[in-house]
Parts: structure tokens; sequence; C-alpha cells
């Protein structure tokens, strides 16, 4: 995983602010400045704050720490802090108003690109491969995520369009399952050069041996939980998961309802009949927890996951991707929000794993059973409130990326992390079984 020369660094990271920023431009430029300013849902941000923030970032990390410049607008810093105020208060703060963050985000970035055309890439654990710039790409790239939840959310016509996904190129997988092989492995990177401190270090892992489904679970087969009775047999589920699908009556993915003994979901604006070969999206941790249950079977842990995502048996050796070290193209994962939905599945053989399993990155987030804790020898890097604050029990971790992440912050590596609670995110989850 070579950075390469400076020459390449410095066009690696042009590339990916670029490619940010068309997709920011994209999310933003297809509603109109009331739809920007607007609060789409409680949980979420007025797109226009995510916007402004992404420039904020830029600044901050780019132009003053980096540059050593002084900050353009001292007085806005606190606005777009994102733990001075709650997602609901932000649409009631003085935020710039949608022509004003567009201009400051401009700004910032015409002044990035200065910056970086005689930036040295190398002498500090900031600037080394081009860390400061990659991180700040996939930040902002992680905000355009959030930003097309907030579109997935946002009531009225449809704004957003995508080609769907082709069918499977090929045979579906051999089996159902696969069995990966007990012993130890290397989980984390101390190598790849952009990885986040959550990431790192390097560390070697044993698991038992394990069974994983070859594909993601489908809504065909949460259909079958649903219909069931599985959201009303308490046994399947954890306390606070139960109590939660009570309190607010929930009885279904999000997204979803019944009509005429249909079951329909809305998708960025559309309703369509629920696809049954698709992955099934918008479940909570609690949710997957309980079907899995159900299915006589358990969430993979983090390890396993990662195990079955990167794991050579044949070599011993921790791959970068399922697929081997060449960075995703199309032919491997649904990625980068070419598609507006997940791929069904037993789609992208060419991703698969050295044991056959798919999917693995890219379609849907995958909650995994275990709590966002740091690996040993965690350092935080560059700023505490990245990882460091959300460590502890109440964050479940989800792996692999959706349709909704791009390459620049997708990994065999990478890991996010949420509320068990939270459903509104791009959300699945595959299965495992003890051997
Ligand atoms: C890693 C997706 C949980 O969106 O809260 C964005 C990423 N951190 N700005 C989030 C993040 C700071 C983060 N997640
Ligand atoms: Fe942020």
């Amino acid at each position: 995983y070579a950075p390469g020369s400076s020459e390449e660094v410095r066009a690696r990271a042009v590339r990916a602010l670029a490619a940010a920023r068309a997709r920011t431009a994209l999310l933003t430029d297809a509603v109109s400045d009331r739809d920007l300013t607007a609060q789409h849902s409680p949980l979420m941000s007025p797109l226009v704050w995510d916007l402004a923030h992404i420039g904020n970032m830029e600044e901050l990390w780019l132009l003053r720490n980096v540059g050593g410049r002084e900050a353009m607008h001292p007085e806005i810093d606190p606005l777009y802090d994102a733990f001075e105020h709650p997602r609901a208060e932000r649409p009631k703060l003085p935020l710039l108003g949608p022509a004003e963050a567009r201009r400051y985000a401009a700004e910032v970035r015409g002044r990035v690109f200065d910056l970086l055309e005689g930036a040295p890439l190398e002498g500090s654990a900031l600037l080394d491969g081009g860390y400061v710039f990659g991180m700040i790409a996939q930040h902002e790239q992680q905000h355009d995520e959030t930003m097309l939840i907030t579109h997935q959310l946002r009531r009225g016509e449809a704004v957003l369009a995508a080609p769907d996904p082709d069918p499977p190129a090929g045979p579906p997988p051999a089996a159902a399952e696969v069995l990966v092989p007990g012993g130890p492995f290397t989980m984390g990177t101390s190598a790849e050069p952009w990885s986040l401190d959550n990431e790192r270090p390097a560390h070697v892992r044993e698991t038992a041996a394990f069974w994983i489904d070859t594909v993601p679970v489908t809504n065909a087969a949460y259909r079958a939980f649903i219909e069931d009775g599985g959201y009303r047999d308490e046994r399947w589920w954890a306390p606070e998961g139960w109590e939660q699908i009570r309190r607010h009556a929930i009885g279904a993915p999000l997204f979803w309802r019944r009509e005429a003994g249909q079951w329909l979901r809305r998708r960025f604006g559309v309703t369509e009949p629920v696809p049954d070969a698709e992955p099934v999206l918008h479940v909570s941790w609690y949710e997957a927890d309980a079907y899995a249950r159900w299915a006589g079977r358990r969430l993979p842990t983090e390890a396993e996951w990662e195990k079955a995502a990167r794991h050579d048996p044949a070599t011993g050796r921790s791959r970068r991707y399922p697929w081997g070290d060449e960075d995703p193209t199309e032919v491997h994962a649904n990625l980068g929000q070419r598609h507006l939905r997940p791929a069904p599945a037993g789609s992208y053989p060419a991703g698969a794993s050295p044991l056959g399993v798919r999917q693995l990155i890219g379609d849907v987030w995958e909650w995994t059973s275990s709590d966002f804790l740091p690996y040993p020898g965690f350092r935080a890097f560059p700023y505490r409130e990245y990882s460091e604050v959300f460590f502890g029990p109440e964050h479940k971790v989800l792996r692999g990326g959706s349709f909704a992440v791009d390459p620049v912050a997708c990994r065999g590596t990478f890991r996010n992390w949420d509320l068990p609670v939270r459903r509104q995110i791009f959300s699945g989850f595959r299965t495992a079984r003890d051997a």
C-alpha cells in the first residue's frame, strides 16, 4: 500500500477533494433554498448546516492547522461545532444562508488548492501520505452520506435519481453460509495511509471457527420474520429493543408500510413494492439482533466480520478488501451513490472474499454484535472527538459501508458506529453461528 511519490499523493488528494465537492453540490443543488434550511427530521441537521460545517472543518484543519492562516470568520466556529448544539436545535441558530454557505465552502476550497500545490506531504503525522487532506475528503464524504439520509427522510416529490444496479453477473453463491476457520488473523491496519485513528494499529486477533452468511439478509427473509410474528414475540428481543418497538409501535423496517396485503416502501420520494431480493435496509441493531435470534443464529462480532472480509486462509495475510488489495471499482461493490439502493443479494461475484462471501463492502452497512471500543495501542489522532469520545457500550459497530459510502471512506478496516436504536441510517446485516 505504498502511498507513492509526492506528486501521486498530491494528485490523489486533489481528486478525492474534488469528488467530494461534486457530490456535495449534487446533494445541495437538487433542492430549493427552503428545503436546504428546513429541518426534515429532528434526527438530522438542516442540509445548509452540513454544507457550512464541511467548509468549517476544512478551514480549521487545512487552512488554519496546516497552513497557519488566520480564521476567516471566527464568530461562526461555535455554530458548526457538532458538540456545541444538538442536531434538533441547529435550525434555530443564526446559520449562514444557502448562498453564504456555498460561498464560504468554495472560498475555503480555493485557498486549500493553493496551499496543496506547495504543501510538503511528509514530515509530520498530519502530513505524511497526505493524511490530513484524505481525512478532510473522508469527512466531506461522510457528511454527504448524512445529507443523503436527510434526503431519504425528506417528504415531498423525488429530487434525486440514479440508474438501478445491474442484475447479478453470474450465478448466486454455491452455499448460503461458509465456514471461516478458527485461529489468528491481523485486524486493523498500521499501513493504510488514510486510515482513521480507530482502525489502528494492526494487531493479532484470535477467533474460533464460525459460519457466516454469504450474502446480507434480504427483504424476503426479513418479511418471513415479520409474518411469523417476530415483532410480537418478546423471546427474540433484547429488553431495550422490546421496549423501543412497543413504545414506538414498530412492526417493520423504517419507511415500510403495508397496503392491501402488500409491503411498500418509500425510497427517496418514491413509493414502491419492497423488492424481495434486495438486502434489508433501515433496521436498528435491535431488529437485526432479534431477527438473528429468531433464525437460530446471531450477529457476527466485529472481529468475525473483519476476518470474513480480509483474511486469506491460503496465505494467512489480511487483504485491504475482500477481493484483494486493489481499490474498489464498479465490478467489486455498490459504493459511491452510483445507485440509490442496494443491489440484489448475490451481486458482485468479483467482489467476493477468498471463501466466497459477497457484498461485504458496499450495499448496506452491516450491524455487528460488538460495542465500539479502541484497539489495543489506540491513540486518538488528530482529535479526540472523532472516535475516542464515542468508545463504550452505548454504540454498536457497523462495517462494510453502504451504497451511499464513497470508496475513499471505505476499507476492510473501516469502522462506523451508531446507537442500537438508529434505523434511518443505511443499515442492514448478515448473520453468523458458532461452528
Ligand atoms: C463516523 C459516521 C459516526 O457522522 O457522526 C462526521 C462521522 N465525524 N463528522 C458521524 C463524522 C465528524 C461520524 N460517523
Ligand atoms: Fe463532521
